[in-house]
Parts: C-alpha cells; structure tokens; sequence
C-alpha cells in the first residue's frame, strides 16, 4: 500500500487527490513539514512524500506522474505528442501560478522574519491574475487538455484552491467554473470525509 507522508492542507492533497481519483488505497502519516518523520526521510522537510516498497519519493509533480503513469490514469501516455502538450500545461502551472504563490507563502511565513519582504505581496497579485488570464484565454474546457482530465488539472485545481485561501482574487469566470466543478468531485468529497 501506498505511504502518503505530509498534510493536507500543503502540496500533499495533490497526492491525495490523486490516489482518491485512481481507486488506489493508501495510507496517510500525518506529518508537517520539518516534523521528525518527514526529516527522517527527506533532508530539506519538505512534503509531500510517498514511499512505495521502501522507496521514498519527493515533490508533488514527479509523484502525480509516477502514480499517473504506473496505473495508466489521468495522464497521455509517454512519449505521444499529447503528453508533451499535458507537460508543457503541466510545468505553465507550475512557473506561472504555482511558484508565485509560493514566493507569497515565502515572504507571509517561510522564510526567517528578517529575510520577508511583504511589499511584493501587491506585485504577486498582479502577476498571478495576468497568468490566470493568459491561461484562461487557451482554456477550451471542460479540462486543461479538452475532454481529457490529467494530472495538470489537479495541479491548476490545487493552486486555485491555494489562491482562494491567500485571498488572491480570481475573477476570472471560466477559472473559475473549473475550480467548483473540480472540488465537488467524488474524490476531493472522499478526502474531506476520511
Ligand atoms: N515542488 C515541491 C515543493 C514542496 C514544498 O515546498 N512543500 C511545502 C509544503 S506545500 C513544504 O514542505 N515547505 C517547507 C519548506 O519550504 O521548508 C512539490 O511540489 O512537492
């Protein structure tokens, strides 16, 4: 059975998303991070974690993709042209709204007191609902790939959430519309009722 180390209110409930959506069982070790059990197995404290038979895996994306492309679910398959086109969505989340809601993370509350700088709060606003937009005006729906729901729609649904309890505004109707068709799935009901 699969191991999930992390909470789910971090990068963890990707994973857990993802196992609910694939039907696979797992169990979840309730660890922050920094907390004893995440620095046994990873150096840097970060979560999420899966161990799968005594292997520890890191970092939220290689881990949908491993799960993805091992069960066959919610992913292209390697090498086709339209996994090329999920990775590049994949990783246009990632740099584009995952990572500047990061950088905000950092300076309200991960990095040392003196090394915040709260002033680019205002710029990263700004700059995550430009990218929302851009990605907004690609968007055919009902999925980030058409009628394909892959692993980078988990992802975008992931940091919209993220976005919602930042207080990032997200005016963006279709952005929008995807992100309460995303949390009223079976499987995102499934993790708030474990
Ligand atoms: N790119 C990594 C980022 C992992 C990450 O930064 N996780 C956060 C929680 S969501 C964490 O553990 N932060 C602690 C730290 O940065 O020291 C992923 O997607 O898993």
């Amino acid at each position: 059975m699969y191991k999930v180390y992390g909470i789910a209110v971090t990068r963890t409930f990707r994973i857990l998303w993802m196992l609910e959506e694939i039907g696979e069982p797992y169990e979840l070790i309730e660890a922050g991070p920094h907390s004893a059990p995440v620095l046994a197995l990873n150096p840097s404290g970060k979560v999420p974690l899966l161990e799968v038979d005594g292997t520890v895996l890191s970092d939220s994306t290689a881990i949908l993709t491993y799960l993805a492309d091992k069960h066959g679910k919610l992913t292209f398959p390697a090498g086709s042209l339209q996994r090329a086109k999920q990775d590049g969505l994949t990783h246009k989340v990632l740099d584009e709204l995952d990572a500047v809601l990061w950088t905000a993370s950092r300076h309200s509350f991960i990095l040392p007191e003196e090394q915040r700088v709260p002033e680019v709060k205002p710029s990263l606003k700004w700059e995550f609902s430009r990218n929302l937009k851009r990605l907004s005006d690609q968007f055919e729906g009902p999925f980030l790939m058409g009628d394909t729901m892959t692993i980078a729609d988990i992802i975008l649904a992931h940091c919209l959430n993220w976005a919602f309890s930042a207080k990032f505004p997200i005016e963006d109707e279709k952005m929008l519309a995807f992100s309460k068709e995303m949390r009223e799935r079976d499987a995102v009901r499934r993790i708030a009722s474990r």
